[in-house]
């Protein structure tokens, strides 16, 4: 038995959804709402100290980690594989996954905190609240990012280097596209699927045209979103939409 702990709009949670969805794989989902802090109850950090969906949760055993949790997807349910056999091929892979980990992963917070979260949270409560709600957050630079996001908001300058950083993201795709159909080759792998949710999330916050202005990006995501598997793992719809 699978189950995902997620939420219904988080990047990271798409990416392991779209891995559920290419792979046709059954799962159970327990919805948390990162704006009530569900993330923040103990029974969630018994399971995720670090206080961040998505976890997965195969049998007894408890990963998480989007990056670490498609891979585990990939390897346990191998019948539709979402990475080559080959050496080479899966380090080309990973060279992309590990990347998105690292970067876009990071750069679209602050962004996206402005665009979603700011008007959903902002005003609700003293900053002194949302300070207290913040000293519970593990992850000490999320918190920092989550506060200035609900209490004074980003500066046109804060913004503006987090979206030259996934600029540099595009230049990078832009460049591999250049080449093959897909990030990491001819077939459509992990690299693709957890970049995913960061260019999609662009487009939804407004700077789509970041994508246009690269036309093999554009292709790219046009290719993405045909795809069955898109529409299911990135507009989760709570009851039954899933496999
Ligand atoms: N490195 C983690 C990052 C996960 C992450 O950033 N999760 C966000 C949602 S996209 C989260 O749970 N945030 C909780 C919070 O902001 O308190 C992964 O890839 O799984």
């Amino acid at each position: 038995m699978l189950t995902l702990y997620h939420a219904a709009t988080s990047t990271c949670s798409q990416k392991v959804r779209l891995a559920l969805a290419e792979k046709g794989l059954q799962w159970k989902s327990h919805l948390l709402n990162l704006r009530a802090f569900d993330q923040l109850k103990p029974e969630f950090l018994a399971l995720n100290p670090a206080g961040m969906v998505p976890v997965l949760v195969h049998d007894s055993h408890v990963i998480a980690e989007s990056m670490v949790i498609n891979e585990y997807l990939d390897e346990a349910f191998p019948q539709v594989p979402l990475r080559p056999e080959d050496p080479v091929g899966r380090a080309r892979v990973r060279a992309w996954t590990l990347y998105i980990a690292t970067e876009p992963t990071w750069a679209i917070k602050a962004p996206s905190y402005q665009a979603n979260l700011r008007p959903a949270l902002a005003g609700t409560r003293s900053d002194a609240e949302f300070e207290a709600i913040a000293a519970q957050m593990p992850d000490r630079e999320n918190a920092q990012r989550w506060i200035a996001a609900v209490t004074r908001g980003f500066t046109r300058s804060e913004l503006d280097s987090e979206l030259g950083r996934l600029a540099k993201t595009l230049d990078r795709m832009q460049a591999a596209l250049e080449h093959s159909a897909w990030l990491a080759g001819d077939h459509y792998t992990l690299a693709d699927v957890d970049m995913a949710p960061f260019v999609h999330r662009l487009a939804d916050i407004g700077e789509g045209a970041m994508i246009d202005e690269r036309p093999r990006v554009a292709g790219w995501y046009a290719q993405l979103r045909a795809r069955p598997a898109f529409e299911l793992a990135m507009s989760f719809k709570p009851a039954g939409a899933h496999a």
